[in-house]
């Protein structure tokens, strides 16, 4: 038997900036509940709904400061209750995110631990007398000096986000008591934020060191131990066994051979996890050095994960997240060409084998924002980089070009609901696109040919096709520049993906497909033309024949 969520489209929600229902300019669970209907119409099968929890929002959010509480400005339990059963009653299960690598620095645990080198709940985090060379994600070293104990505690992420001590077996069951508390409110399962950090070697040693650069990478030090899998293990037993959840991990750095231990069905650790080796293709070393995206090398990614996990494992299928730019923006072309881009983007990923992820405002083509000065930016991520970037005399303009392509915030711009904006009748906590004059749902939803009905068949075919789901996958034209084209078959059928990552238009025959066989295309952005033996391709043109 197929699992569930293998047939399963999710959708991410950003809940800051998805609906206000009160006019404070912060998206909220009232609102989310207000567009179920938007989201039931596109068919998706479930909500990955980033952190509610009580937070400082240091990094909005991702800083939990209280496992047990939703955050004020988002509601209360009871709309979350509420949320869970009006969900349901439109077909759609709640996945929520699970941020257990660290806590904020205000979290009750943390602020004790702190304060006392006696504390009970010291050793829920990692306390050091000397800090090692390791740098944050974030920018700066990953210790920050704590005064009332003279020592130094470690932060993979910002000086507010303490990682917690996944050694301490106490602080473990305490964090599967919580996953359990949720999961009795009827959701279907966790994204883990960074769940393949949580093991850290113990010795702390320092990391390899680039020149020129300040810190260190500790990321062979904490990144895919060994023990992650111990804890995913008994993460399993103690909380997920009794019950068929789906679950995602976020994990940084892993290749198609760790991700086959973490998410293969005998070992029960993940469903599937989030691999970045594609969000990687377009820079070089630090994700701020941008390089123009390589197919031909985006296509091998894509065909190793593809083929390693088929069978072995399960892959996630995503294009965007709430930390990535947009990807019409990204690999595809948000000018001339927006619409019929972005369709080509959802077809060649949604084709392949996994379980596709939509992130919001993917579905009408959302785009990158033209952000006039580091003031319109929110991300601490962000903030953090310009401030380091100045501070070691890069000039603010090449900063800001750096920040203009990959900035978090393009993803986090409230959701283009129609023309005057839709989102909030205050005023947003961060600025609006302004192209949502003509990019919102409203309109994409008057228009039959809109990104949006794309989307809906895509998450129809995912839904309905066994050769979707289950079939093999083989990469045709390998070297070709431009053209991203696959097959993929099962035991009945054998399925043509074509796309054009370009504005050039082709005119390609194939030797091992008989195109004269070809017929109707199955799924289509109009911009590919059978005749006789030679397929004609336009800009960005994509569609899928059965062969
Ligand atoms: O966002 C990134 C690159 O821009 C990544 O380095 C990111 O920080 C990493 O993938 C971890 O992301 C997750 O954990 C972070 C949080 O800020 C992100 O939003 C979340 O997706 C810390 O909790
Ligand atoms: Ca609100």
């Amino acid at each position: 038997m197929t699992a569930w969520w293998k047939k399963s489209s999710v959708y991410q929600i950003y809940p800051r900036s998805f609906q206000d229902s009160n006019g404070d300019g912060i998206g909220d669970l009232q609102g989310i509940m207000q567009r179920l209907p938007y989201l039931e119409k596109l068919g998706i099968d479930i909500i990955w709904l980033g952190p509610i929890y009580d937070s400082p929002n240091d990094d909005n959010g991702y800083d939990i400061r209280d496992y047990q509480k939703i955050q004020k400005e988002f509601g209360s339990l009871d709309d979350f209750k509420q949320l869970v059963t009006a969900a349901k009653a439109h077909g759609i299960g709640i996945m929520m995110d699970l941020v257990v690598n660290h806590t904020s620095d205000e979290h009750q645990w943390f602020e004790e631990a702190r304060s006392s080198r006696t504390s009970k709940y010291r050793d829920y985090y990692i306390f050091k007398e000397q800090p090692n060379n390791w740098g944050s994600f974030f920018s700066g070293s990953a210790w920050t000096y704590n005064e009332p104990t003279d020592d130094y505690y470690l932060h993979l992420f910002s000086t507010k986000q303490p990682d917690l001590n996944w050694e301490n077996s106490e602080m473990r069951q305490v964090i599967y008591d919580m996953m359990k508390s949720w999961l009795k409110l009827g959701i279907v399962g966790f994204r883990m934020d960074v769940i393949n950090l949580i093991a850290k070697d113990e010795r702390f040693p320092d990391g390899e060191k680039q020149d020129g650069e300040l810190y260190g990478d500790g990321s062979p030090y904490y990144m895919n131990l060994p023990k992650v899998h111990d804890y995913l293990k008994e993460m399993y037993k103690e909380v997920l066994a009794d019950g068929d959840y789906v679950t995602v991990g976020e994990t940084p750095g892993t290749t198609p051979e760790s991700a086959s231990v973490f998410t293969n069905p005998h070992d029960k650790e993940l469903s599937m996890i989030f691999t970045f080796e594609h969000m990687d293709v377009d820079s070089e070393g630090p994700k701020w050095h941008h390089k123009p995206l390589d197919l031909v090398a985006l296509k091998q990614i894509f065909e190793r994960w593809q083929r390693e996990l088929h069978g072995t494992g399960w892959n996630s299928l995503y294009w965007n997240n709430h930390d990535q730019p947009r990807v019409v923006s990204r690999f595809g072309q948000d000018g001339k060409y927006r619409v019929q881009s972005a369709k080509m983007l959802a077809i060649a990923l949604h084709l392949m084998q996994g379980t596709p992820y939509i992130y919001q405002g993917e579905e009408i083509g959302m785009t990158n924002v033209d952000f006039q000065s580091i003031d319109e930016y929110r991300d601490i991520e962000t903030l953090n980089y310009y401030e380091e970037q100045l501070a070691n005399g890069k000039t603010a303009e090449l900063t800001l070009q750096d920040i203009a392509r990959k900035s978090r915030d393009h993803a986090r711009t409230p959701m283009q609901w129609d023309e005057t904006g839709g989102f909030t009748t205050g005023t947003p906590w961060i600025r609006m696109n302004d192209n949502v004059t003509q990019i919102n749902v409203k309109a994409a939803l008057a228009d039959p040919n809109s990104i949006f009905y794309t989307y809906q068949q895509l998450i129809q075919l995912r839904k309905n096709e066994h050769i979707v789901q289950h079939g093999t996958f083989e990469l045709l034209l390998k070297e070709h520049p431009q053209l991203f084209v696959y097959k993929r078959q099962d035991e009945q059928r054998t399925w043509l993906v074509i796309a054009n990552f370009s504005e050039q238009t082709f005119a390609q025959n194939f030797a091992t497909v008989d195109v004269t066989q070809l017929t109707k295309a199955i799924i289509t952005n109009g911009g590919v033309r059978i005749d006789g033996e030679i397929i004609h391709i336009e800009p960005y043109g994509a569609a899928v024949f059965e062969v």
